[in-house]
């Protein structure tokens, strides 16, 4: 089959993972890569042998005409940088937050269904090895229909050391991190209802943004409870609540068992039948950072599964459209917790 001919916009921590997880997949040819300072997307096409490097991103459309392009610039880079796809028809996807605010990713995903052309989201987070499994169990109905669950993503971990500037957004813990929690909360248990969130600035110094978030959802039909807490603080951590950066933990109750997503990629299934243990590690990449393992393989499914869309080969699951639906839970928590209000949806 034909490589898809792949351009890359932006040359920071992300682009690259995303870079090395795309020819970890395969099918694709490295065409081109813009960048606002050039000298970085120079190393970085060094580094990748991308034969050709762009200061200005139309240029690198009209010239290199790529299939597609994936953009992996910071938050203020979506918007422009992929409406400038949807202008000349090039497919494309775009890092998670799809954007600053609502009305952006609307008028993004508007702006692709006018010009017939594809869009995705980059939301990798529904594709890590125990979100998978918990998935699948869920839908085997081993515990039935879930009437409560709990989602946690807690952790001191140094976000900003990598991504500086995550420290400038003045809303950062939904946009950064909510972004993957409710998107996989939509995963496990449908649409959201209604949303309410509080937020705190807490124990991250030089962090402008809000930085722990408590959020409770009612989803779906029959309607599931759904706690979802976060946060990046340097909180002293009971010892049973210990850094497991990146990972998600997760704890779901039906009316014939429960389901525990526990550190290490583990999970325990409990019905009348007693307790089931199995392990759920990621893959391990020679390229990936061991600090971020399993957000790192995250990608690589991921790009597979955006990858068989752009050949034609069915609908991929983040595309610009759904991760609309997580874009609007994003900005209803904020809302919520602006107004101290249960937002309906
Ligand atoms: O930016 C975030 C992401 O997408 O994964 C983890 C992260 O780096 C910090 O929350």
């Amino acid at each position: 089959m034909k490589p898809k001919r792949l351009a890359i916009f932006g040359a920071g921590f992300w682009t690259n993972y995303q870079l090395a997880a795309w020819q970890e997949v395969g099918g694709i040819e490295l065409v081109a890569i813009y960048n606002r300072t050039r000298d970085k997307a120079e190393a970085i096409a060094n580094r990748f042998g991308i034969p050709a490097v762009f200061d200005d991103p139309e240029k690198l459309l009209r010239e290199v005409k790529p299939d597609f392009v994936d953009n992996i610039t910071e938050i203020g880079g979506h918007k422009p940088l992929s409406l400038l796809c949807a202008k000349y028809r090039v497919a494309c996807v775009c890092q998670k937050p799809m954007a600053p605010s609502l009305p952006d990713a609307r008028e993004m995903v508007a702006a692709f269904k006018k010009a017939r052309t594809p869009f995705f989201v980059h939301e990798n987070w529904r594709w890590q090895t125990p979100m998978r499994t918990l998935k699948r169990l869920l839908d085997s109905r081993i515990i039935g229909a879930p009437f409560r669950a709990r989602i946690t993503m807690t952790s001191g971990f140094d976000v900003w050391a990598n991504q500086p500037l995550l420290r400038e957004l003045e809303q950062f813990i939904l946009t950064d991190l909510g972004t993957h929690t409710l998107d996989v909360a939509r995963l496990f248990f449908g649409e959201a209802n209604s949303i309410y969130c509080q937020l705190h600035r807490t124990l991250a110094p030089r962090v402008k943004g809000d930085n722990v978030a408590t959020i409770l959802l009612s989803m779906g039909r029959p309607k599931t409870s759904v706690l979802i807490e976060m946060a990046y603080a340097k909180t002293p951590l009971e010892p049973s609540m210990r850094e497991v950066f990146p990972q998600t933990l997760a704890f779901v109750e039906g009316p014939r068992g429960s389901i525990e997503v526990c550190a290490d990629y583990i999970i325990r299934v409990t019905t009348t039948k007693g307790t089931q243990v199995t392990r759920h590690a990621p893959l391990r990449y020679a390229w990936a950072n061991p600090a971020y393992d399993i957000a790192h393989a995250s990608i690589v499914d991921c790009h597979r599964d955006l990858l068989a869309a752009l050949r034609g080969q069915g609908a991929a699951e983040t595309t610009g459209e759904d991760n609309l639906k997580t874009m609007e839970l994003v900005f209803a928590a904020y809302e919520s917790a602006t107004r101290d209000k249960i937002v309906f949806i």
